[in-house]
């Protein structure tokens, strides 16, 4: 297991990927992740318009909150900003952030394949999901530029599971209305005693 030093130290790294401008904010932010069943989490996000320094600020401050939290994604729509920007690193290293803006999908190849899919806004969770093995994607990177990936194993479910979070839709949507219920009761309880 990494040492949460080691986590905290990933998104720093990335001072190089992000540049160095004078403009540039000193300090990063961990944000706060909403938590099913919590209706924002139901919100379509807009596409991004343009990337500017704020979106690359943004982009940071997902990374961090992501690391921090031990999570491998991380979309927007989760600390109630609904813009269609994610991040995820998928490194056993925790070494590999990858940030996708507008990202759009395609199926490669229609076979499903089975994975015990957990989510940051669903602690302490886990339930199997069936999506498609191998996709293509292609998006905004930080730099403004659009390019194009092939994904599979734990990249393809990580990235298809945080776009449905752009779309306002979580995993276990795709389970049981019986197992989707007694997530909502055990979750609303521990909401109410945090209260
Ligand atoms: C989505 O989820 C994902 O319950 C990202 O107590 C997960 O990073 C895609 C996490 C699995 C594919 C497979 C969950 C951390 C992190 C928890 C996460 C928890 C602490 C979830
Ligand atoms: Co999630």
């Amino acid at each position: 297991m990494l040492s949460a030093a080691q986590a905290y130290a990933a998104p720093r790294r990335l001072r190089g990927i992000l540049g160095e401008s004078t403009s540039e904010a000193l300090v990063m932010a961990v944000l706060s992740i909403l938590e099913f069943p919590d209706p924002r989490l139901r919100t379509v996000a807009k596409p991004v318009s343009e990337v500017d320094d704020k979106l690359r600020q943004l982009a940071d401050d997902l990374l961090e909150t992501m690391y921090e939290a031990s999570g491998i994604g991380l979309a927007a729509t989760q600390v109630n900003i609904h813009r269609r920007i994610l991040v995820m690193d998928v490194s056993e290293t925790r070494d590999e952030p990858q940030v996708f803006i507008n990202p759009e999908i395609s199926v490669l190849d229609e076979t499903l394949g089975g994975y015990d899919e957990g989510c940051l806004s669903v602690p302490g969770f886990y339930e199997e999901v069936q999506r498609p093995r191998r996709i293509r994607v292609r998006a905004l990177g930080l730099d403004g530029e659009t390019y194009e990936k092939e994904l599979d194993g734990l990249a393809a479910v990580c990235l298809q599971h945080e776009i449905d979070h752009l779309d306002g839709k979580l995993f276990v949507d795709y389970i049981s209305p019986l197992k989707r219920q007694r997530i909502r009761r055990k979750l609303e309880k521990a909401h109410r005693l945090r209260a």
